[in-house]
């Protein structure tokens, strides 16, 4: 196994998510920050997975020999409104717009839709690039790209303090509450990120 994994994210939140998911690999986890790497990253695929590759290709080419970088792309998408934000879901409104803007005016954008009709998820894609120079079975290895789902619909009101984001609209029928009324541990447990993560988790023992 390599000494590190640098995960190529200046979002706070997915970091604190990330850290606890990947606990049990005993292999520290580094941000971006925290290793001291701060490319300018242009997310212009149009897709989760490719932007994912983007953002751990470019901080893979300021990485260490050993490093292995991931990197999450994630969004919500709203199936009533075609699937926005989707991949802009960080943009949406405006990077900087407050997410209690963002979530009042999407609720706003449902007023008056039943709930059959508010289903969304969220969206995980995780990209991985292995440091080169290993013997991999096939070339595609060095690279690889994960995708994990939650399904969800879009409440009436915000909801919670937990998690980050898009959570206090985004709820979950098993628990009948906003994924930002869940302890980390149950959301990770369910969460597009968990699931991720850990198919990712699995590849990566495989190849390392
Ligand atoms: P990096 O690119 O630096 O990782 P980012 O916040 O710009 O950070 P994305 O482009 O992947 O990341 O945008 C993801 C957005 O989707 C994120 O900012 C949230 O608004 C939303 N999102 C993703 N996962 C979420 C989650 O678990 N809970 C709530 N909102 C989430």
């Amino acid at each position: 196994m390599s000494e590190r994994i640098l995960f190529a994210t200046g979002n706070e939140g997915k970091m604190r998510e990330v850290r606890m998911i990947l606990e049990n690999m005993n292999i520290p986890v580094l941000s971006m920050k925290e290793a001291g790497i701060d490319p300018v990253i242009e997310e212009n695929g149009s897709t989760f997975e490719e932007n994912a590759l983007i953002k751990a290709r470019a901080v893979a080419a300021c990485a260490g020999p050993q490093d292995i970088v991931l990197a999450d792309d994630s969004g919500l998408e709203i199936d009533h409104l075609n699937k926005e934000p989707g991949i802009y879901s960080a943009r949406y409104m405006g990077e900087d717009t407050s997410y209690r803007i963002k979530n009042a005016n999407l609720i706003k954008r449902l007023d008056g839709v039943p709930k059959e009709q508010r289903t969304a998820r969220f969206v995980c894609a995780i990209a991985a690039v292995l440091p080169p120079g290993r013997k991999y079975e096939k070339l595609e290895d060095r690279e690889f790209v994960v995708r994990g789902t939650i399904e969800g619909y879009i409440g009436w009101e915000e909801r919670g303090t937990n998690g980050f984001g898009y959570d206090p609209i985004f709820y979950v029928d098993e628990f009948g509450c906003s994924t930002a009324e869940l302890d980390s541990e149950t959301k990770n447990r369910i969460s597009h990120r968990g699931k991720a993560l850990r198919l990712c988790e699995e590849r990566l023992k495989e190849l390392l």
